[in-house]
């Protein structure tokens, strides 16, 4: 299995619940085994400024599906969710982004990995920090600690419910 690490994101409806049954449903997808969950963050919109403050957390999966089909999953569980896609970056019931898959690096028509804005947003940095530490190296060699602390804009601001029950550090890395 290798080690993924999705994220997620919610701005309207009710984001914690959406959150929430979205962490159940990644944890219950046939070849996967549910890993650690970040704390959940508030986070002001990146994009268009004219819609609510996001809910942000990451979540630590592992998983035996190849990436194409993990991205199915993950956009099935989106669907579910009552994802209806709308301008780019506007507002969302659920989004799941696969950041990272082991180390892969893939550029394909559906999938780009690592996620290319995760060296750009604070909302990804943080809670991907908290699971893999500050000295976790993407594929291309850069930590997050030097790229949090390069990040522009505000934190985001750590909230005091939790995602699920199983929030801790996750493992450095997946066996391919
Ligand atoms: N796609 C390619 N690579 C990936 C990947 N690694 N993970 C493709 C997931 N999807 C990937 O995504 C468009 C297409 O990207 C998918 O069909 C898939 O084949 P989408 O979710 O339909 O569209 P989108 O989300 O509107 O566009 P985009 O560019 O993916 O936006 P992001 O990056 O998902 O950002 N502000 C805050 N504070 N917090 C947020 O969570 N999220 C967004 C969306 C904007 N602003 C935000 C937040
Ligand atoms: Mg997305």
């Amino acid at each position: 299995m290798l080690r993924c690490y999705i994220g997620l994101g919610a701005n309207v409806g009710d984001p914690l619940q959406q959150l929430r049954d979205a962490a159940r449903a990644l944890a219950a997808l046939p070849g996967c085994r549910p890993g650690p969950l970040s704390p959940l963050y508030r986070s002001t919109p990146l994009g268009p400024q004219d819609q609510p403050d996001f809910l942000n957390a990451v979540a630590a999966l592992d998983t035996s599906l190849a990436p194409l089909d993990l991205l199915d999953a993950l956009q099935r569980i989106e669907a579910a969710a009552g994802r209806v896609r709308g301008r780019r970056w506007g507002p969302r019931t659920l989004d799941l982004d696969l950041l990272l898959y082991g180390s892969r690096q893939l550029d394909l028509p559906r999938l780009t990995v690592p996620h290319p804005g995760i060296a750009s947003r604070a909302f990804v940095l943080w809670p991907l920090a908290d699971l893999c530490g500050e000295d976790f190296r993407l594929p291309r060699g850069e930590d997050i600690g030097t790229l949090k602390r390069a990040c522009p804009g505000p934190a985001p601001v750590r909230q005091a419910e939790a995602l699920g029950p199983a929030a801790g550090r996750g493992e450095i890395d997946g066996n391919e």
